[in-house]
């Protein structure tokens, strides 16, 4: 596939979800690898240049492309062996970290509960769908998450598994939040401080289910820590098109919208994130980004070699 077009699908949403855009990150930079002649290390760096821009705050994005370019060796054969070798690690990280979570979350849902989950995350209904398959009874809401309704995605993932859902607008949260027995998303990015980044409006979830004393679990690969965040950097929340949000009869009237595609939920309001190396306090975050992704990152200055739009 075209280097663009890849950039242009994960900018446009067509891949979208922080492990989705991890996962196609990696294959993408493997297949470009294989066919690649010429400079190496020049071409590969701006290629992962190109990828790290093209959506800014999930951070799985930045782990995925940082543990591969960490390729070593002389000739470029070398090279491109230890990248793909890399990716491979890297695709299998993904691939058995969401099956962990699945098998570690399902244990935190008692049967016959009801659960609430916001937008899409393929991590979240993992642990939903295993609960179901080790046979405990739950139903779930899904929030529909505007303004690109991603939960019509989940709604439609659950229903396949055999789940009962039950689909509600946004602002039904509180609405509904005394039926419910636990709230279970996904994240884009933890900080160094046990703060949560995932799709807006997470955060008037958490505020609604701590009002009403309901669990918020968040379930979370290690791939998707801050390691920038470490150094002080603060995460570049996404902010979208007003296209998204307005007709355009309204664009035309010349009324503004500000569309923020992600939000901040603070640590006081996580009870849990389940991850595939166990179930973690908040609090924990430090040290997983300490142990977990403490390699030698290559920083973004060395990604940069040159200005590319
Ligand atoms: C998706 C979103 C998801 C996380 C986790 O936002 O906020 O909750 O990315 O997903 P968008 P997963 O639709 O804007 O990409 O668990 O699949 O990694």
């Amino acid at each position: 596939m075209n280097l663009l077009t890849a950039v242009e699908k994960i900018r446009s949403m067509e891949i979208r979800g922080a492990s989705r855009i991890a996962k196609f990150a990696v294959e993408t930079i493997k297949e470009y690898a294989l066919r690649l002649e010429g400079n190496f290390d020049e071409e590969m760096r701006r290629v992962a240049n190109l990828l790290l821009n093209s959506r800014p705050t999930a951070v799985s994005l930045y782990n995925a492309i940082n543990y591969v370019m960490r390729y070593k060796g002389e000739s470029v054969e070398e090279k491109r062996e230890s990248l793909i070798r890399r990716a491979d690690e890297f695709l299998e990280w993904i691939e058995t970290a969401q099956k962990r979570i699945a098998e570690i979350g399902e244990k935190r849902i008692r049967d016959g509960s009801t659960l609430l989950t916001h937008c899409n995350s393929s991590t979240a209904i993992a642990v939903i769908k295993k609960a179901h398959e080790v046979g405990k009874e739950i139903r779930v809401f899904a929030t529909e998450s505007r303004p690109r309704l991603q939960g019509h995605i989940t709604a439609k993932q659950l229903k396949e598994a055999g789940i009962e859902v039950t689909l509600i607008v946004d602002s039904a949260v509180r609405y509904f939040m005394n039926e419910i027995d636990c709230v279970i998303v996904g994240a884009d990015t933890i900080t160094a401080n046990g703060a949560l980044i995932n799709k807006i409006g997470t955060s008037q979830i958490a505020l609604c289910a701590k009002e009403a004393r309901v669990p918020f679990i968040v379930a979370a690969e290690t791939y998707k820590f801050s390691p920038r965040t470490l150094g002080g950097e603060l995460v570049v929340i996404e902010e979208r098109s007003a296209e998204e949000v307005l007709s355009r009869e309204m664009l035309e009237l010349g009324i503004k919208a500000r569309n923020p595609a992600f939000d901040v939920t603070p640590r006081n309001y996580i009870d849990a994130i389940i991850t595939e190396i166990g179930v973690i306090p908040p609090e924990m975050a430090y040290i997983i980004i300490k142990e977990r992704l403490g390699y030698d990152r290559i920083s973004e200055e060395e990604l940069k070699i040159s200005e590319i739009d």
